[in-house]
């Protein structure tokens, strides 16, 4: 039966996108054998060597690509560094004089040899064009107009009608954070898109290679030759700068509208932070090898820099973060009643992790300021905080979503960081944060990432891009990492005051 329904996630994360066994027509590829020898070949060699894939098979690969190109690739080879690398060489001559520009790498024991004719477009001083674009990006002084300026660049370099920073959430979905488009073609900015988008296997393959083309959604693939070697096993094509598109993701980009796709990964430590997101709508475009190449290398230092940013950051929260609670301490060793008073510490405390109201729970006893939940809700939320890893903070933007009880007040208090202080886990600094009701526009109905398709039970991607605005309740602005750490240190400080304390009441009572 045809229809929609929630799609199978696992289904798209399985999809093995390296071993299609096809490229995308604008090159060719070899698979060598360490002595040279074809032992596979794309079917449209003939088209660009002259020979036929079939006749190429088992044949001595220097007698089409002749011995300037032989040799600069051996040579090449050897200076490849780590499982991942991928040399390039750029205007290569054929026998015939024709200039390529060549990617090689090795799969296995096996040498990928990539070749598409070379673009004379003038990119050749790549170092003054990396060096002007990190300029401009120096001189911004916020995260949105690093980003903007960062787009700005690509759409330059590249030529692609809309160039986009998209930026990923823990939880996989992203939102278009910044935009540079041609005139008269709408925008996506900050729009959000669901993580089945852009499935995990491919999440994988951007962070080993941080480039992908898609030059033309129209484009038939290309076989490589034979399908299964004699182990019967497909070839792998992860390094692959030529590899094959998922006809699901060309079904997708295809109901965007749009002709062609190439996206650049940004890598902020180790991880992919998000893409530019590119897109070409009147028909295919491909920049030559080496143009993007730099666009490529662009994309590394932009993250780079976007990692030295956010960490500069963090540290200047730290130190203030740090000072504040100095101060904290010093206050309250000089005046235990302070701890007493929520008012006082609850004021302290915002300065250092923002929020709407303060608990403080000590031997059962509860202290409270701002916006809290109510009083006879206390004891239930310690008893579940009891109940979690012992010693740890707790942070959530939606105490509901753990505790269903809390629903009765998240319109007054929807997130909480929980500090333990004592050792066992029972006394306890709470902050809230209220409700922030947000509107978030999805670019299509999240809950339908894909329809069933014509062709029976394959899923095919939604075909709506219509934003469709959903409105999030219960939910207040989340605890940041930085915040969490920030709290750690409380923790440890409070934990020191709190023991001092109870040491001197010990003390008062003898
Ligand atoms: C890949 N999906 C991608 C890529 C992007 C997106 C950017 C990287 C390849 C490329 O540059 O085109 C998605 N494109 C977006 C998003 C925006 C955009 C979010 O412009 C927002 C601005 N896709 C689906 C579903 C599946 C799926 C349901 O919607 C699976 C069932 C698959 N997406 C899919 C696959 C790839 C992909 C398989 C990998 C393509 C490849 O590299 O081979």
């Amino acid at each position: 039966a045809q229809g929609e329904f929630e799609v199978d996630l696992t289904n798209c994360d399985r999809e093995p996108i390296h071993e299609l066994g096809a490229i995308q027509p604008l090159g060719f590829l070899l698979a060598l054998s360490t002595d040279w020898l074809v032992r596979r070949a794309s079917s449209n060699l003939e088209q660009y060597l002259g020979i036929a894939a079939d006749d190429a098979l088992g044949t001595h690969a220097t007698e089409y690509l002749g011995d300037q190109v032989t040799h600069a690739i051996r040579n090449r080879l050897t200076m490849l560094r780590g499982p991942d690398a991928v040399e390039r060489l750029f205007g290569l001559h054929l026998p015939d004089g024709r200039r390529f520009d060549f990617a090689v790498h090795m799969t296995g024991d096996t040498i990928l040899v990539e070749g598409e004719p070379s673009h004379e477009e003038g990119a050749s001083d790549a170092a003054s064009a990396i060096r002007a674009m990190m300029g401009r990006l120096d001189e911004t002084t916020d995260a949105a107009a690093f980003y903007r300026e960062g787009a700005r660049q690509v759409r330059a370099l590249t030529g692609f009608d809309r160039v986009m920073v998209y930026r990923f959430d823990q939880d996989g979905s992203g939102v278009v954070v910044a935009e540079a488009a041609r005139a008269g073609i709408g925008s996506f900015l900050d729009l959000r898109y669901p993580a089945s988008d852009i499935p995990q296997q491919a999440r994988k393959l951007y962070l080993r290679t941080p480039f992908r083309i898609i030059a033309d959604v129209e484009a038939a693939p290309v076989p490589v030759l034979p399908r299964l070697d004699e182990t019967g096993a497909p070839i792998d094509l992860s390094l692959s700068v030529l590899r094959s598109v998922s006809p699901i993701h060309i079904e997708y980009l295809r109901n965007m509208g749009v002709g062609a796709s190439m996206s650049i990964s940004i890598i902020v430590e180790g991880r992919l932070w998000g893409l530019f997101a590119c897109h070409h709508y009147s028909g295919g475009r491909c920049p030559g090898f080496e143009r993007r190449s730099i666009a490529e290398l662009f994309g590394q230092m932009f993250g780079l820099k976007l990692e030295s940013r956010e960490r500069k950051e963090m540290s200047g929260y730290e130190q203030r973060a740090r000072a504040n609670s100095d101060r904290l301490l010093a206050a309250v060793a000089k005046d235990s009643s302070l701890l007493d008073n929520p008012e006082w510490l609850g004021s302290s405390l915002r300065e250092t992790v923002p929020c709407d109201g303060i608990g403080i729970w000590i031997d059962g006893r509860l202290a409270r300021s701002g916006m809290t939940p109510p009083p006879d809700a206390f004891p239930l939320l310690v008893r579940r905080l009891n109940a979690m890893a012992a010693g740890r903070i707790y942070a959530t933007d939606h105490i509901a979503g753990t505790i269903p009880q809390a629903a009765e007040f998240d319109d007054i208090a929807a997130g909480l960081l929980a500090i333990p202080i004592s050792r066992s886990p029972r006394d306890y600094v709470l902050l809230f944060r209220q409700e922030r009701i947000r509107t978030v526009k999805w670019a299509g109905d999240p809950h339908k990432p894909a329809i069933l398709g014509p062709n029976g039970p394959r899923l095919t991607p939604r075909n709506s891009f219509e934003t469709w605005s959903q409105e999030v309740r219960g939910r207040s602005e989340p605890f940041l990492e930085a915040e969490v750490r920030v709290a750690e240190m409380l923790r440890a400080s409070l934990i020191e005051v709190v023991l001092r304390l109870s040491d001197d009441a010990q003390e008062e009572r003898r």
